[in-house]
């Protein structure tokens, strides 16, 4: 019997990834990466040549054209910047299909695309030392510094208000009224620290800074570091690059790179923020972002983790309420322990509100390393 790969057969991935213009024939395909979005497989073909295939998740992304629309222009621009010796970081390159284009449509209109796998690259869930939480940092600073200059018009909003922290605290509250599953009795403290931190909902609105084409997912796991030098060689997960708000970005990485355990960490005394941690990610970014950050935007690096560790604990809290509609569960309770986990990372971090102010001053005054 055929083997099964998440809900496909390995002749039905094959039969996909045969549409792509790839070296050599498919040997191996093995499900790869830690997406809670789309479907990821590493492909290696027979001569030894390694890709990565993605199934775009179109419940998620309802405009899967637009996406790779946005995915090809940015990784043409940021290849330019590489090729001219504006950045040391690669990025990610597309395989067209057979007829040029740069995806394949499969059953049920799933859309699919191939890239280049790259060679040598670390993706972590905690960083190992301080160097790799500065080189991830420095790493997403230069993705939005070569981005500055992206021709031609802005790019399209795959999924609007994505980072919208207040229509997600509305949403919350809808999922909250309606209780489809029965589960907010579980939740109740988680829900009343939410409604508490409610003042977080509306700290850092998108009409309140520029608008800049960023990544909007900066999970430390959306980085990939030198295996052996540790230096940050790649940028990926592309799907949601489009115009939104530096500080998103930052505070994404802080809530992942700054912090004792992985985003779902079951037993909450092992969660802690780590402010040393916190400094390399500042200087890192402050280092990659060159001189593209307005006073306005600087004013709110400290801030902006807490922010967004709110916001993702109350996507992971409405995702639960609603029955895990949205993000992939490995167990059940899992959006629970995801929302539980980062209202405390939360917490610490407000413990260390006022030393991270003072770090991120202290960084400015200290000027590029
Ligand atoms: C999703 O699939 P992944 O892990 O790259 C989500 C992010 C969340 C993240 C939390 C399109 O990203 O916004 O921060 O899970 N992506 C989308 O782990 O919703
Ligand atoms: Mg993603």
């Amino acid at each position: 019997m055929m083997r099964k790969l998440k809900d496909l057969s390995t002749g039905e991935i094959l039969e996909i990834a045969s549409r792509f213009q790839v070296e050599g024939r498919i040997q191996t395909v093995e499900p790869f990466g830690n997406g809670n979005v789309n479907d990821t497989f590493l492909l290696i073909t027979d001569c030894g040549h390694p890709y990565t295939l993605q199934r775009i998740n179109h419940d998620v992304f309802k405009d899967p054209i637009s996406l790779m629309d946005n995915f090809a222009r940015v990784t043409q621009h940021l290849s330019q910047k590489f090729k001219d010796g504006h950045t040391s970081l690669q990025t990610l390159v597309l395989v067209p299909a057979l007829d040029g284009t740069s995806y394949v449509t499969g059953d049920q209109g799933n859309y699919w695309r191939v890239t280049e796998y790259v060679p040598n690259g670390l993706s972590l869930e905690v960083p190992q030392s301080r160097e790799h939480a500065y080189e991830a940092a420095r790493a997403f600073g230069d993705f939005q510094y070569q981005l500055r200059d992206l021709p031609g018009v802005a790019l399209i909003e795959t999924i609007p208000d994505f980072h919208n922290t207040e229509s997600r605290y509305h949403a919350f509250l809808q999922a909250l009224d309606k209780d489809p599953c029965q589960r907010a009795s579980e939740a109740a403290d988680l829900i009343a620290f939410a409604r508490e931190n409610e003042s977080l909902a509306t700290l850092i609105r998108y009409a309140n800074f520029p608008t800049r084409t960023v990544h909007n997912d900066t999970k430390l796991n959306n980085v990939l570091l030198h295996e052996t030098t540790g230096a940050g060689i790649c940028v990926v997960d592309l799907d949601t690059v489009m115009p939104g708000c530096a500080l998103h970005d930052f505070g994404d990485l802080v809530r992942t790179a700054a912090c004792s355990s992985e985003e779902d960490e079951p037993d909450i005394s092992k969660i802690h923020f780590l402010p040393d941690r916190f400094s390399a990610l500042v200087e890192g970014y402050l280092c990659g972002v060159c001189d593209l950050l307005e006073s306005v935007e600087v004013e709110h690096l400290a801030e902006a983790p807490q922010v967004i560790t709110y916001e993702l604990a109350l996507r992971f809290l409405t995702d639960f309420l609603l029955g895990d509609t949205y993000f992939k569960v490995k167990r059940s309770g899992h959006n629970f322990e995801r929302a539980r986990a980062q209202f405390q990372l939360l917490r610490s971090m407000q413990e260390h509100a006022p030393q991270m102010k003072s770090t991120v001053s202290s960084c400015l005054t200290a000027g590029p390393a």
